[in-house]
């Protein structure tokens, strides 16, 4: 019964997806986020109208300015005549003014301007995750149209970092007097970064921060593509096209050397995984939870009857083996 409602359902947001309804797509991003079963046949459906948008991943610590930039980013795009999909990772921290910036993209795109679409996903899901939807969003908005889509996400973890994955490029933003911060960069970000771009640079010491970063791509000797520093004033709109001429060099260099298969790839390669945890992790989790067999285990573990790996391999063999899933 469920399935046939939701065939329905599914049928007519598919559609107003691909004739650009921003209300269908709005509407699939929250069956998305509610992992409803409808939001399978849609996403199978959306997958094979992708592959049109240029996909661009800004990561950074908190209150380096991704969201004054994207802010940017977007005023820039929209005067070129593109559109553009907006998906932020992000806590949106009080103290960094991230969900004042995140408020002014959103307003424009709920009031006059049809060419921006914009969607914040909690950073954090019931089940203690990072956003585990990210690469489904971008599949809806790639096959929705836009020319751009624009992820914006805190870089300060392991999964943070996996989010970048599905950018075709990717833009690491920095701030000057990041001593802490160049340190995270050594650790993971350095490798991901096709364009760097030292916001705030109206501070001191941004020349500094500029040739550190420098100073450490060139420990890479083997860039094909070595990666641009980019200054940029956020606040005052100084810089950004600077930045989105070397992002769309990239594309370009990308496109030029037949990289972009690889990229494309590797974000299918993220999706799977994503949807994989879903499949399995969360599957057995939720179920032990709904069930309540993930208290009882607990408690058993708290009274020295069970253990951790016991208790994983029952909960697997329970929910996962031998059923259809
Ligand atoms: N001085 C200065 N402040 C900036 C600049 N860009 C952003 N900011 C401010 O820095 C704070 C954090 O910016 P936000 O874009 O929310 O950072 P996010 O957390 O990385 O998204 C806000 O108060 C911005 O107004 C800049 O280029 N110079
Ligand atoms: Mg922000």
């Amino acid at each position: 019964m469920r399935e046939s409602v939701c065939a329905d359902d599914a049928e007519r947001l598919i559609k107003g997806l691909l004739n650009q309804e921003r209300t269908a797509l709005a509407r699939t991003i929250t069956l998305i986020e509610d992992e409803s079963p409808c939001a399978e046949e849609i996403l199978k459906e959306a997958f094979r109208h992708r592959g049109n948008s240029k996909i661009v991943g800004l990561t950074g610590a908190p209150g380096v300015g991704k969201s004054s930039l994207v802010d940017n980013l977007v005023s820039i795009i929209r005067d070129e005549g593109s559109t553009v999909g907006i998906i932020a990772v992000d806590p949106s921290s009080p103290f960094t003014g991230g969900a004042i910036l995140g408020d002014r993209v959103r307003m424009r795109s709920r009031t006059t301007d049809e060419g921006v679409f914009f969607r914040s996903l909690a950073s954090r899901g019931h089940l203690g995750g990072l956003s585990r939807h990210t690469g489904d969003v971008v599949t809806l908005m790639d096959a929705f149209g836009f020319d751009y889509i624009l992820i914006e996400t805190v870089g300060t973890g392991q999964s943070e970092v996996d989010i970048m994955l599905y950018a075709h490029t990717v833009v690491v933003v920095l701030a000057p007097g990041m001593g802490d911060d160049i340190q995270a960069i050594k650790a993971g970000i350095l490798e991901i970064g096709d364009v760097f771009c030292v916001n705030k640079a109206d501070h001191p010491g941004a020349d500094k921060t500029v040739s550190v970063i420098e100073s450490m791509l060139e420990l890479n000797k083997d860039w094909k593509w070595k990666p641009p520093v980019v200054k940029t004033v956020a606040a005052e709109q100084v810089g950004v096209e600077d930045l989105l001429e070397q992002i769309k060099s990239h594309l370009e260099y990308l496109r030029a050397n037949d990289l972009m298969d690889k990229r494309v790839s590797r974000s299918y390669r993220a999706s799977l995984e994503e949807n994989i945890r879903r499949e399995t992790v969360d599957k057995v989790l939720r179920c032990a939870i709904k069930d309540g067999v993930l208290d009882v285990m607990l408690d058993e573990m708290l009274k020295g009857k069970s253990d951790p790996v016991t208790c994983a391999r029952e909960l697997v063999r329970k929910y996962l083996c031998g059923k259809e899933i």
